[in-house]
């Protein structure tokens, strides 16, 4: 009884659907009643076509305060109310929010912790009936060759091997899957942030690039530090590593993109993964910029992908 009046209540909503992005035949068979457990929020009860159809840009980050802060930025720049900075669902693993047209959340530091929201925004999104939303990882990370405070702007993911495939054991067998980000969606990012004048002198500057990420499983050893509780390789080796990821095209490493390139393409997602590097690996292993520049740097990021938002919705500049 209950589940058939759900599905009269979403008929309207099964057209506008067609253009949302999963690839799970089994969840047709659900209808609707899919519950979203680690953002706490069900198809079957909450009116998600009202609160998330209208989504157009989706900007996940790792950190909860981070994605907070970055909420209430987007309220006030996109006009929209504070009170939309109010995280929506159950908090006790992600932040999310909705302001305006962006959905907005923390995602944890790592793939694992990625993925799984990558599959419930993905569901969310669909069953809301989101039409072709662009989505955006914003993080930081440590460049290879660029100044500390550079916005990379991914072209591929690539894992430790330095190959693009992103691999996950499914039923036993290993899965590969190609990380890439369209060059439309990168171009127009990039082009974005050219054309506003919040962003432009940063692009000018060399401040913004385009280039591909490594993506590791381990801040440490993963990504070639040598100030893990384990090391078992030199300055040397590190070195060549880098020089060698650096040649290969490899401008920043961190740890979520390679596998946020591989969802967003296998299903069609338009994305982008823009990261802010800390400090620039062939200088060293230690963040050690103060909370003062690290701020700045953040909120550059910050201002690369409002001025994409704000360019796509045709808002004007801010006043000075
Ligand atoms: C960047 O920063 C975090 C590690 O400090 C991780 O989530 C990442 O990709
Ligand atoms: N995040 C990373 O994963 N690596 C860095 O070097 C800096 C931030």
């Amino acid at each position: 009884m209950f589940r058939s009046a759900l599905l009269r209540s979403c008929k309207p909503r099964l057209v506008r659907c067609l253009s949302s992005r999963v690839s799970n035949p089994n969840l047709a068979a659900m209808a609707g009643d899919d519950y979203l457990y680690h953002i706490g929020l069900n198809p079957a009860s909450d009116d998600l076509a009202a609160t998330f159809g209208d989504v157009r840009f989706v900007c996940l980050g790792g950190s909860v305060p981070r994605m907070g802060e970055f909420a209430a930025r987007a309220a006030h720049e996109l006009g929209v109310a504070p009170s939309a900075a109010q995280p929506i669902g159950k908090t006790d693993r992600y932040s999310l929010f909705k302001v305006g047209p962006a959905l907005i959340s923390s995602h944890g530091m790592g793939q694992p912790s990625m993925s799984i929201l990558l599959h419930e925004i993905a569901k969310l999104l669909h069953y809301a009936g989101a039409r072709d939303p662009v989505w955006m990882r914003m993080g930081t990370s440590g460049g290879v060759g660029v100044a500390p405070g550079t916005v990379v702007v991914s072209t591929e993911g690539v894992n430790g091997m330095l190959e693009s495939g992103y691999e996950l054991p499914i039923l036993g067998r290993r899965t590969s899957r190609p990380s890439l980000f369209g060059a439309a969606t990168v171009g127009a990012i990039v082009d974005a942030a050219a054309a506003r004048p919040e962003t432009a002198a940063m692009v000018a500057g060399g401040r913004v690039v385009r280039g591909k990420t490594m993506s590791a499983d381990c801040f440490y050893e993963g990504q070639g530090r040598l100030d893990g509780a384990l090391c078992e390789y030199g300055e040397a080796d590190k070195m060549a590593f880098l020089r060698r990821a650096h040649d290969k095209g490899v401008r920043n490493i961190e740890m979520e993109a390679l596998q946020f390139g591989a969802f967003t393409h296998r299903l069609g997602i338009r994305a982008a993964a823009c990261c802010v590097t800390l400090l620039d690996r062939l200088e060293g292993d230690q963040v050690r910029a103060s909370p003062e520049q690290l701020a700045e740097w953040d909120a550059a990021l910050g201002d690369v992908v409002l001025s994409y938002i704000k360019h796509e919705l045709g808002l004007p500049p801010p006043k000075c």
